[in-house]
């Protein structure tokens, strides 16, 4: 019997928590090695165990998965969340991608220059409500079924619960337009591997603070001066 899969990460959300939420949802157990330094992470790149020298990387079925969508896909495709044939797992694909564009904003926003951090979250709020959020409301309109693809649960549903709940950290109200998405949030989280996993106590992790943001400056060394470009917007320079 295989052992649980090991999470190597920091003790944040970054580009971890999407895989976090997908093992949740399958119901599968899972171990976390968190670096907390520099140091940390150096010695894990010393082991020879990080691909590209990064993470997020998940020890698997005797395997060491890096890059984050193919950790998802795997994981995905191995408990049954990644539709019933190719066109399913393509429209998956596609609202997946589509969540992960506006996600990365407000994975990346903490990051963002503190001047920008009022732009940022605007423009975040304007692509939710203008682009991303009507998209999923017409899926669940015009199939009026339970969940986005093959009226059963996928990898697509638990996206969206995810996306859905950190666009409401920075907008609480942000489903008020959007009536078949509240009912679909409410829906979701009720699904018992899902409640259990938004219980206090679980490896759900919180919005970075900062302390947390202090501590992945250090660990990644986002030195001053290093800045990301995202679209047209600055998201974050040290
Ligand atoms: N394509 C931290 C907090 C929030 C968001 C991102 C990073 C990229 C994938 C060390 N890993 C700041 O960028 C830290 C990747 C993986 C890959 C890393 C190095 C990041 C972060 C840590 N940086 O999709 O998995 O960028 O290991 O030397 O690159 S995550």
């Amino acid at each position: 019997m295989a052992g649980k899969p090991k999470l190597y990460y920091f003790n944040g959300r970054g580009r971890m928590e999407s895989v976090r939420w997908l093992l949740a949802a399958a119901g599968v157990e899972f171990e976390e090695e968190f670096s907390k330094t520099a140091e940390d992470l150096q010695n894990l790149i010393k082991s020879g165990k990080l691909m590209y020298q990064q993470v997020p990387m998940v020890e698997i079925d005797g395997m060491k998965i890096v890059q984050t969508r193919a950790i998802l896909r795997y994981i995905a495709a191995k408990y049954n969340l990644y539709g019933k044939d190719l066109k399913e797992q393509t429209l998956i694909d596609m609202y997946v991608e589509g969540m992960r564009d506006l996600y990365d904003l407000i994975m990346f926003s903490p990051l963002t220059l503190p001047e920008e951090r009022g732009k940022t979250i605007s423009f975040i709020l304007e692509k939710a409500t203008g682009r991303f959020f009507p998209v999923y409301e017409k899926v669940l309109k015009d199939h009026g079924k339970n969940y986005l693809v093959g009226n059963q649960l996928s990898w697509a549903d638990i996206h969206l619960l995810e996306l859905i709940l950190m666009v409401e950290e920075c907008k609480s109200d942000v489903l008020l337009a959007f009536p078949k998405l509240q009912e679909f949030k409410a829906r979701i989280s009720k699904l018992p591997r899902i409640q259990k996993f938004l219980q206090p106590g679980s490896q759900r992790q919180p919005p970075m603070d900062d302390a947390g943001l202090e501590a992945a400056k250090k660990i990644f060394k986002l030195e001053k001066g290093m800045f990301y470009k995202h679209g047209s917007i600055i998201l974050a320079e040290f």
